[in-house]
């Protein structure tokens, strides 16, 4: 039984109930976690600002970097265990889930280093005046996190609120929490003070929505579904409470004519086969110019057709998805597709080895996909790969932005005029060129445009929406 963690110390939940926690490579139950509900946020809240209060805010930025420095050792120490954890609760391949606990002791490495570097400015003005801003944290901030990467974007969340000076309470998706919960363990040990970090489990309509009503949180770091976003940033207008939200994409790669195909088929398969598709910059719509539409599909085809799903442990090219409404949300999807006429090309396999009572599901290759038909518009979350054709850089562009999304975008073209031309137009938040993903750069700032959300996580950027700019102007007589 996993207890929440507030204060540095493990807490049952005040309403005593708990709930079980499922193995999606065999949708069997295996532990269980706390139902919590708006009083456990409140005990977690209070913690939080009594530690801010009274140590937190004291503490020398250096020292603060240190400590998430320490963290972030502890977690590659650990690595084994917070894969292991992770793996069984999320169905994640073991090199996935190894890689995101790299990731995950990146961030805190990352973020440790920039704790004594978020300087403010002066600002030239009139004379006998001298103006000057300060970056303040927040103080309490509330974290939502989903269960398609915990360990990663919690590390970019809660890392970065943490190197901006503030304290956090975090809310796991109820679906994968015992990573996160066994990092704040490891926070205890790497010394963090008593309500620093705090972490409270259950469900969304529960605990998500008390932690974003609650009146001491003073910004709220949401991913999820677009949804739950409205939801979130509602709970937070009634009180002006700012918001950073990331809400998943429908992102394109847009491969053209002269493209280095060689290169750009791997890339275009992990894109959408990493994390069984449940990733929210999956590259899920492949764009392919007319001239090579015939000859990349049928390369395409011919790798979906060896890609092999099974359980988790066996590390093979995609684990299952997390849970039975997500299996069946993708059959919904393939079903649709189905009737709507909209031609298969290949699928990949799902192992012998793998127990029917797991949430398989073999990744399709589907073609002509019309461009206002729900599969090529709206987030499927699964391992559905949508290609339709264009004929110039107009239609491919007409068509990477005709969803309401813009995360993601990826652009593969020897020709260095269009690389930019393409880049400036595309409605996106990032624009990766021959390459999708830069391979992860905890660096490099990440978030949306439109319907995918807005401010940024990741990188030195992250840091500003996780302060706010204080202006002093003094006059000297
Ligand atoms: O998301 P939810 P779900 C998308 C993806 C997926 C769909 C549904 O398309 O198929 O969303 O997934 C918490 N107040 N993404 O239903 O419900 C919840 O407990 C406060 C994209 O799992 O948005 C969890 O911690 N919080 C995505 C988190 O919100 C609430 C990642 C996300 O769950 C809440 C996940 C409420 N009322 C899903 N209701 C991405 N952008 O990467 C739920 N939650």
């Amino acid at each position: 039984m996993q207890l929440n963690h507030i204060a540095n110390a493990c807490v049952a939940s005040v309403s005593g109930r708990s709930i079980a926690v499922i193995d999606p490579s065999d949708g069997q139950p295996f532990d269980e976690i706390q139902r919590s509900n708006a009083d456990d946020i409140d005990a977690a809240v209070h913690a939080a600002r009594h530690c801010y209060r009274t140590v937190w805010q004291r503490l020398a930025p250096a020292e603060r970097g240190r400590l998430l420095q320490r963290l972030s050792v502890k977690i590659l120490e650990h690595a084994d265990e917070l894969t292991a954890l992770e793996q069984r609760d999320c169905g994640k391949p073991t090199r996935q889930a190894r890689a995101d606990a790299t990731v995950l002791a990146r961030y805190f490495e990352f973020y440790a280093g920039a704790c004594d570097k978020l300087h403010g400015a002066t600002i030239p003005y009139t004379d006998g005046y001298s103006v000057l801003t300060w970056r303040e944290p927040h103080g309490v901030t509330g974290h939502v996190i989903p269960w398609n990467y915990p360990m990663q974007i919690f590390g970019r969340s809660v890392g970065g609120a943490l190197a901006a000076g503030n304290v956090c309470v975090v809310k796991p998706a109820e679906d994968a929490c015992l990573s996160l919960l066994r990092v704040a363990q490891l926070a205890t040990e790497a010394g963090f003070p008593p309500g620093a970090l705090n972490i409270v489990t259950g469900y969304g309509h529960e605990v998500g929505d008390a932690l974003a009503r609650h009146p001491d949180i003073a910004h709220l770091s949401f991913t999820g579904s677009p949804k739950v976003g409205t939801l979130i940033q509602q709970a937070a207008a009634e009180r002006h409470c700012p918001v950073t939200l990331e809400l998943g994409g429908k992102s394109p790669q847009i491969i053209f004519a002269d493209a280095d195909l060689d290169a750009a088929i791997p890339a275009i398969i992990a894109a959408i086969v990493q994390n069984a598709g449940q990733t929210c910059s999956a590259g899920a719509r492949v764009l392919i110019d007319t001239l090579i539409y015939e000859p990349l599909l049928e390369r395409l085809g011919q790798a979906f057709e060896k890609l092999r799903v099974g359980p988790a442990a066996l590390d093979l090219d995609m684990g299952p998805l997390i849970r039975q409404t997500q299996q069946q949300r993708v059959w919904d999807f393939l079903s649709d597709a189905q009737v709507a006429g909209i031609p298969m090309v290949a699928q990949g396999i799902v192992v012998d080895e793998a127990p029917e009572t797991g949430y398989y599901q073999a990744p399709t290759l589907l073609r002509d996909v019309p461009v206002n038909h729900r599969l090529a518009q709206e987030e499927i979350f699964g391992p559905v790969l949508s290609a339709m054709a264009f004929q110039d850089e107009d239609h491919a562009l007409e068509l990477a932005n005709a969803t309401p999304f813009g995360l993601v975008a990826g652009l593969w073209t020897r020709d260095g005029a269009r690389q930019l031309r393409m880049a400036k137009r595309v409605h996106s938040g990032q624009v990766f060129i021959n390459n999708y993903g830069a391979a992860g750069g905890v660096e490099l700032p990440f978030g949306g445009v439109k319907s995918s959300g807005y401010g940024r996580e990741k990188g030195f950027e992250a840091l500003y929406g996780f302060t706010t700019l204080k202006t002093v102007a003094i006059r000297h007589g």
